[in-house]
């Protein structure tokens, strides 16, 4: 059971987040952050309800679109902001920016650009994990561009045969960049049921409702700890705005945009 002060602490989190990032993308409008921008917004629930299930042993990696995981995980909002911004005081020493976010301290393992790069480091955290005799485990989060990348098979495969204590946590948002899931993924919707072939235990769970999510992570979690090896969730969501913020959205119309 969860009670109120913890249901205030979900809430707070995903509001820090959103108001954040809106922050940002106004202030990146006003050309005071520069590089890339790729905002979270609308997918909240997914961050803080998985993050929520975790202890402080375990490590987090996650892909470029990673403002939500790095608050959830406890980075101050001002030095992922410095970070941003390229100052000294971010938590990457300014040298990253938004898509590397970085905080050893709290085992949060990046922010990483290269779409699917960030599995195979996820399965070295993972030994790593498994090493260091805490019985901790890896989150690692991408999106469903993920899907068709090499690496990706080659990550779930060798975590299935190691037995390796990892989480899987795929954020179907439909969308990777300007393409619809179904015109350039041959398995079509429910991709969880690609766990089964590499006989991965997997679920799928409402990514809009951060108490369903965390629910969900809490049962991956407790799988993986009890040493059976990897789990795959898929955390269905929608991405509110463009996949950066320089993406005038014209392959979706509006109606698909605000679902009714
Ligand atoms: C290996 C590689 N190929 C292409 C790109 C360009 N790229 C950046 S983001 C992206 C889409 C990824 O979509 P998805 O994994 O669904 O994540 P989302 O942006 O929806 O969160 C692509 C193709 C890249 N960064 N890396
Ligand atoms: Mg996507």
């Amino acid at each position: 059971m969860i009670n109120k002060e913890q249901l205030i602490g979900l809430y707070y989190q995903i509001a820090l987040i959103r108001l954040m990032e809106e922050r940002s993308g106004e202030m990146y409008m006003r050309g005071k952050i520069r590089g890339f921008l790729h905002l979270y917004i609308g997918e909240e629930a997914i961050a803080v309800g998985t993050i929520a299930a975790t202890e402080p042993q375990d490590y987090i990696i996650t892909h470029y679109r990673d403002h939500g995981h790095a608050i959830a995980r406890g980075i101050p909002s001002n030095t992922i902001m410095a970070e941003l911004y390229g100052k000294a005081s971010g938590c990457s020493g300014g040298r990253g920016g938004s898509m590397h976010l970085f905080d050893s301290s709290r085992n949060f393992a990046g922010g990483h650009a290269i779409v699917g790069g960030q599995l195979p480091i996820a399965l070295g955290l993972a030994i790593a994990a498994q090493k260091s005799g805490k019985n901790g485990g890896v989150l690692c989060y991408f999106g469903d561009g993920v899907l068709n990348q090499g690496e990706f098979h080659e990550s779930m495969n060798l975590a299935s045969v190691w037995k390796l204590p990892i989480l899987f946590v795929l954020e179907n948002n439909l969308y990777g960049m300007g393409s619809h899931i179904e015109r350039v993924h041959s398995g079509g919707k429910d991709a969880y049921k690609i766990a089964d072939y590499y006989r991965i235990p997997s679920s799928q769970v409402d990514g809009m409702d951060v108490l369903k999510v965390k629910e969900a992570t809490e049962k991956a979690i407790n799988s993986i700890r009890a040493g059976k090896g990897p789990f795959f969730m898929e955390a269905l969501t929608w991405r509110f705005q463009g996949h950066s913020v320089a993406d005038p959205q014209s392959y979706r119309t509006r109606e698909e945009h605000i679902p009714a």
